[in-house]
């Protein structure tokens, strides 16, 4: 039988299809210390768990309602929760140890044991993620990483009261069934100063894959796009159970079309049940804001750019969002210190690719959107049809309060970034290739190019910037500290049941 295209978001739990995009979040981070009462919490809190399709269809009412009044301010509020679990977790849960060794390695073994130094130097490809000096396991905050955390409850609201009234209410069940223990609890914030900006100062969550069955071609537009340079992928790179992209050209159309637009294998991993659910990466990054923008005054000059370009350098976008390559159609692209500022402007933000700049001259190859996702870039692993098979549905949020350049307050605890969350169907192949085998490899996608030089776990590295002078920058300091993370697999509404050991009451 033919595996469905389209995919089942009723029962495909919330942020996964359909990011929650709210302001105020909470993350709980949950010890079960007895299988049955842990199940029967599961159980209690399933109904609780939102789906891809409630999520999906409150963003699209919330898009209209605010496009059509100008402003977003009081039209629509929600709050969302979702739950994952570690490998520990499903285990005391009472999945059975055969049922676990299906699931991925990365998975079972646990982002800490894959994190661990020493920094990947030569041989490639590196065996680790390179979370090394501060970013060490070592110096994670507890209870991160450790195989004491069962669970992530996920709590996501438009309102810090609605979010913390919420939360309440969890706290108290967990309490009263005693069993169900919070380790700790991570709280995130939308920057109130520069909300949809993260801490360095940066638009973010502005280019993100498409998605067959989800995201719909523009009337008139490509239809293997859905916004303009938005290439729609299949949602078995994101979710268990469906379609893949083909790593390998398009031998159904003349010509070809890239990326290949044709159904691949079916995503699998896990037991039966494991269809409909999707691995998240969560990993807390932490940035030396003030850092950052001392080196980039000090080495823009010394290099001769201004500093505004400088750090669009770095990111491959300006502040707004606004790429630096031309767009497409468009002949030039932006490389003045002034931000066009088009960030906003979804049908025009993500509508370029870096062929028409195979040296790096507007966007540095080391640059952090082109390490993370080269688009159109030649690879040593086979250029763009392998490149769509290692993206990531971020779902990232703030955290801490931002820093006041100007004022620093004198107690200051520097301790705000970056809750990075994504989802994939592999994280060997996602994630940790996107981190492992471009981000920290300063061979990519070219000898001497340099590491990413916002996210490469290492504290200084090269970065080769086409325009400065000199153009190669070779210990560029980086201030991205990772202070925890975990795998998690997040499985689908009637997994959730199934793990309780009930039946999925009619309806739910
Ligand atoms: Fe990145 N930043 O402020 O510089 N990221 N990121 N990221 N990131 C992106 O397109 C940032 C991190 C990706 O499709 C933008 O949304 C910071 C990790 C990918 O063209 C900005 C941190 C990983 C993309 C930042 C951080 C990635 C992307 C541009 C940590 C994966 C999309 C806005 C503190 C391992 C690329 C946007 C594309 C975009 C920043 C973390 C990956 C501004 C500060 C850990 C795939």
């Amino acid at each position: 039988m033919a595996e469905p295209a389209a995919p089942n978001l009723a029962n495909i739990q919330g942020n996964i299809l359909g990011g929650f995009n709210k302001d105020f979040q909470s993350f709980l981070f949950l010890h079960f210390s007895d299988r049955d009462k842990g199940r029967a919490w599961l159980e209690h809190m399933a109904p609780e768990i939102a789906t891809s399709e409630e999520v999906v269809a409150f963003n699209t009412l919330f898009k209209q309602a605010n496009r059509r009044r100008g402003h977003e301010y009081g039209i629509l509020k929600a709050t969302w929760t979702n739950i994952a679990f570690t490998a520990s977790g499903l285990k005391a849960l009472g999945v059975p140890d055969a049922e676990i060794a299906t699931f991925s390695e990365a998975f079972r073994q646990g982002m800490k044991a894959r994190a661990a130094t020493p920094f990947p130097t030569p041989p490639f490809p590196p065996a680790s993620l390179g979370d090394e000096g501060d970013s060490d396991p070592s110096h994670w905050i507890a209870p991160l990483g450790s195989k004491d955390v069962h669970a992530i409850l996920h709590v996501a609201s438009d309102s810090h009261a609605d979010l913390h009234a919420t939360v309440a209410r969890y706290v108290q069940n967990l309490d009263f069934n005693g069993t169900v223990k919070r380790l700790f609890t991570q709280e995130g914030i939308v920057r109130q100063d520069e909300p949809g900006h993260e801490h360095f100062g940066f638009k973010d969550g502005v280019s993100q894959p498409g998605i067959r069955g989800v995201d719909l071609p523009r009337p008139g537009g490509n239809p293997n796009e859905g916004n303009p340079g938005q290439d729609l992928l299949w949602p078995g790179e994101f979710v268990l159970g469906y379609p893949t992209q083909i790593d390998g050209p398009d031998t159904v159309n003349t010509p070809p079309v890239v990326p290949n637009p044709n159904p691949g294998p079916v995503s699998k991993s896990g037991p039966p049940w494991a269809a409909d659910g999707s691995y998240l990466v969560f990993r807390r990054l932490r940035q030396d804001v003030a850092g950052f923008h001392a080196q980039l005054h000090q080495l823009a000059p010394a290099n001769g750019l201004d500093p505004r370009v400088f750090a669009a350098k770095l990111v491959g976008r300006y502040h707004s969002g606004c790429p630096l390559e031309p767009l497409k159609g468009q002949p030039q692209g932006h490389d003045a210190p002034d931000d066009p500022a088009v960030g906003a402007d979804s049908l025009r933000n993500n509508n370029f690719e870096y062929g028409g700049d195979p040296a790096g001259n507007a966007v540095p190859r080391a640059s952090h959107i082109r390490k993370t996702y080269p688009r159109d870039e030649d690879t040593p692993g086979g250029g763009e049809n392998n490149t769509q098979k290692r993206r990531l549905l971020r779902r990232g949020v703030p955290f801490g309060l931002s820093l006041n350049l100007n004022a620093p307050a004198p107690h200051d605890s520097g301790d705000r970034g970056l809750l990075f969350l994504c989802y994939q169907s592999s994280i060997e192949e996602q994630f940790e290739f996107v981190q492992k085998i471009w981000v920290n490899n300063s061979g990519f996608p070219q000898g001497g190019d340099g590491e990413d030089p916002i996210i490469a776990q290492s504290k200084t590295g090269l970065f080769a910037c086409p325009g400065a002078n000199p153009a190669n920058i070779p210990a560029l300091k980086h201030f991205v500290t990772t202070t925890g993370g975990d795998y998690f697999f997040q499985p689908s509404i009637s997994a959730l049941y199934h793990i309780a050991g009930v039946p999925q009451p009619l309806g739910a």
